[in-house]
């Protein structure tokens, strides 16, 4: 029998390129977003090129009810899940903490926080029974605090405890938990947090090779493949022109 993943944030980016390499080893897949159109063309082209099963569900991980209905009803026989990959989310703004903007913050605390704690709260069910396992999807905002990344790299601090946390309180069911913290990647994110800013957006990734989603992908894929006793717990990457969040070396 096939394994089964769960990506949140399926419809782009990271979510994407994991679903893509998850799908090249075989497994089937539980593919979550907001965008359903983008989504089900994900999954279509997924489904044609590698012949594995998916799943698409539409839900916005902030709404809790949403979350429970759809997650809690899973077909049964898409309730043998292996692998939660928590990595919906979003930066919305870069601005100093006196002009940053109110609703951005609850956004991003409800959508990679609380949106990250109901996805694991409802996924664990059926993560106990397979001793499965949970990746987060931190950042290197989660290791250091950088200039005007405030709430951003608050909400990534989060995954980072969250991790900590989840992998002391469910060490008692054999479920490995890991998080993943990487630097700069170019994605979609930076035009997301620009608020479709595509000058913007291009300069973060301007004079370097950034990240690129298949890095990550590949990441997720050998963290999830160690044996069985292995648990990789806690995994920082970046390009080679970046140490951290607050030193990346561009050429002039
Ligand atoms: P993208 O913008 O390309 O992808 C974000 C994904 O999250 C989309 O599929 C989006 O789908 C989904 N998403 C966002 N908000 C919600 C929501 N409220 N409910 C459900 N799904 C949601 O960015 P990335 O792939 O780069 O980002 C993925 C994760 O990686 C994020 O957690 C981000 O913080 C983190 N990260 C990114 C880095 C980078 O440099 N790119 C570096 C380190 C971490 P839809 O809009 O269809 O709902
Ligand atoms: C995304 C990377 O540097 O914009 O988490 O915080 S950064």
């Amino acid at each position: 029998m096939s394994k089964i993943i769960l990506i949140t944030g399926a419809s782009s980016g990271f979510g994407k390129a994991i679903a893509e390499k998850f799908a090249a080893g075989g497994w089937d897949l539980i593919l979550t977003a907001r965008r359903k159109e983008k989504l089900e063309i994900v999954a279509h082209d997924i489904e044609k090129k590698y012949g594995v099963k998916t799943l698409s569900l539409i839900f916005d991980v902030q709404n809790k009810e949403a979350v429970f209905q759809q997650i809690s009803n899973l077909p049964n026989q898409w309730q043998a899940i292996d692998l939660l990959v928590n990595n919906a989310g979003l930066a919305l703004g870069r601005d100093s903490f006196e002009n940053a903007n109110i609703e951005d913050w609850d956004t991003m605390i409800d959508t990679n926080v609380k949106g990250l704690l109901y996805c694991s709260k409802a996924v664990l069910p059926y993560l106990i029974k397979q001793q499965g396992h949970i990746i987060n999807i931190g950042s290197t905002a989660g290791k250091e605090v950088y200039k005007d990344g405030n709430v951003y790299c608050a909400s990534k601090h989060a995954v980072d405890a969250i991790t900590k946390a989840q992998r002391i309180d469910l060490l008692q069911y054999k479920i490995k938990v890991t998080a993943i913290h990487p630097g700069a990647v170019e994605t979609d994110f930076s035009l997301v947090r620009f608020k479709g800013d595509a000058t913007k957006a291009a300069a973060v990734y301007a004079g370097y090779e950034p990240l690129k989603a298949e890095d990550i992908a590949d990441t997720a894929w050998f963290v999830a493949n160690t044996p069985k006793h292995v648990c990789i717990n806690d995994l920082v990457m970046t390009c080679v022109a970046q140490a951290n969040s607050m030193y990346l070396h561009k050429d002039a």
